[in-house]
C-alpha cells in the first residue's frame, strides 16, 4: 500500500503559533527518507492550503470558539485529500499541525467509506471537549467529541454530517489531563481509555494485549490511528504546547504503536502537535523522529 504523506500546516486549533512549521521541520530533517526507508511506496501530497488570519481576528466568527471558520475550511480540504487518498487505495499519513486535524482526517474516512472504523487516540488528552465544557476554547480538544457527534453543529457536520464514528469503537491511550465535561461523556458514552495510572500499574504489554482482544471481539477491521507526540513524557517533547508530566517513555510508545500496526487493520495515520519553534535543543524533533521510524518500520512490516 503506497503512503501519502499530507501536510497540515495549522495552529489555529491550539492558538499557539510554531506548531504550523511542523510538516516543514520534519520533512527537512528526513521525514519521506524515514518512511522509504521501511515502505517502497511514498509519495509526498505537500500541506494543504491554510487560510492565513490575523491573530486578533480569532473570536471573529464564534464568541468562545478560536478561529472557526479557518479550522473549518483547513479541515474541509483536508478531509477531501484523505477521501481522495483512501479511495485510490492509499494510506493517509497526515502530520501536523495541531489536533484539531482529526476533524478533517476522520470525515474523510468517513465519506471514503460506509465500512464502520474503530479510532485509536494516543494521547495525554481526551480531546473530547464540546464548547461548552472547553476551558480553552481551543478546537484541538474538541475533535474526538465531535466526531461523536457532540458539540457544536459547525464541527459535528463537517464535510460529511453525522457521527463519523461509533463511541463504543473509540480507543484512547496515555491520558492524564481530563477536564471534569470529559470525564462525564467518557462515561456516559462508554468510551474506552487506558490513563497513565493503568499503564502505570497493569504495564504496558498488558494494556496492549487488552486493547488488541477488545479490538478483535469488536470484529471492526479498519483502524484510524491518531498520534499526539504529547502522550509521551514531558521530558521527550518539550516543543508541543501543552507537554504533561509523568507520560510514555519511547518502548511504551513504540511498543504500543507496532502493535497496533501490526494489526494489518491501520488504514490511515495523524501524527500531531509538535512545534518546533518552542522546542529546545531539537529535542522534540528528535523524539518526533524516533517515533516516526516506529512508525516507518511497522508500516513496512505489515504484509
Ligand atoms: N483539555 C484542554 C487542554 C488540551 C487539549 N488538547 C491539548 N490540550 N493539547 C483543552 O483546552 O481542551
Ligand atoms: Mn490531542
Ligand atoms: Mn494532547
Amino acid at each position: 500500500m503506497k503512503i501519502e504523506l499530507i501536510g497540515f500546516p495549522m495552529f489555529y486549533g491550539c492558538d499557539r503559533p510554531g506548531v504550523e512549521h511542523g510538516p516543514d521541520k520534519l520533512r527537512e530533517n528526513g521525514l519521506v527518507e524515514i518512511l522509504k526507508k521501511h515502505n517502497e511506496e511514498v509519495e509526498d501530497f505537500g500541506n494543504i492550503d491554510v487560510m492565513s488570519v490575523d491573530t486578533d481576528r480569532k473570536y471573529a466568527s464564534h464568541k468562545s470558539m478560536k478561529y472557526l471558520d479557518e479550522v473549518v475550511d483547513g479541515n474541509l480540504k483536508l478531509a477531501q485529500a484523505v477521501e481522495k487518498s483512501l479511495k485510490a487505495g492509499n494510506l493517509p499519513f497526515v502530520v501536523g499541525g495541531d489536533h484539531s486535524l482529526g476533524l478533517g482526517s476522520m470525515a474523510g474516512v468517513k465519506a471514503a467509506s460506509e465500512e464502520e472504523y474503530a479510532v485509536i487516540w494516543i494521547d495525554a488528552h481526551a480531546d473530547l471537549n464540546v464548547t461548552e465544557s472547553s476551558p480553552s476554547g481551543n478546537i484541538h480538544g474538541m475533535p474526538l467529541g465531535a466526531s461523536t457527534g457532540l458539540g457544536d453543529e459547525a464541527l459535528t457536520s463537517l464535510y460529511v454530517k453525522g457521527q463519523k464514528v461509533k463511541p463504543e469503537n473509540i480507543y484512547i491511550i496515555g491520558l492524564r489531563s481530563v477536564d471534569e465535561g470529559e470525564e462525564v461523556i467518557i462515561r456516559e458514552h462508554g468510551i474506552n481509555i487506558w490513563r497513565m495510572t493503568d499503564i502505570r500499574e497493569r504495564g504496558m504489554d498488558t494494556v496492549i494485549h487488552e486493547l488488541l482482544e477488545m479490538l478483535g471481539d469488536s470484529g471492526i477491521g479498519k483502524i484510524h490511528l491518531s498520534y499526539d507526540i504529547d502522550s509521551l513524557d514531558i521530558r521527550l517533547v518539550p516543543g508541543t504546547g501543552t507537554p504533561v508530566e509523568d507520560g510514555l517513555e519511547f518502548e511504551e510508545s513504540k511498543a504500543l504503536v507496532k502493535a497496533i500496526i501490526s494489526t494489518g487493520k491501520v488504514g490511515s495515520i495523524d501524527f500531531v502537535e509538535f512545534n518546533p519553534v518552542i522546542d529546545k535543543d531539537d529535542i522534540t524533533l528528535n523524539s518526533s523522529l524516533t517515533m516516526l521510524e516506529a512508525f516507518s518500520e511497522a508500516l513496512g512490516n505489515v504484509k
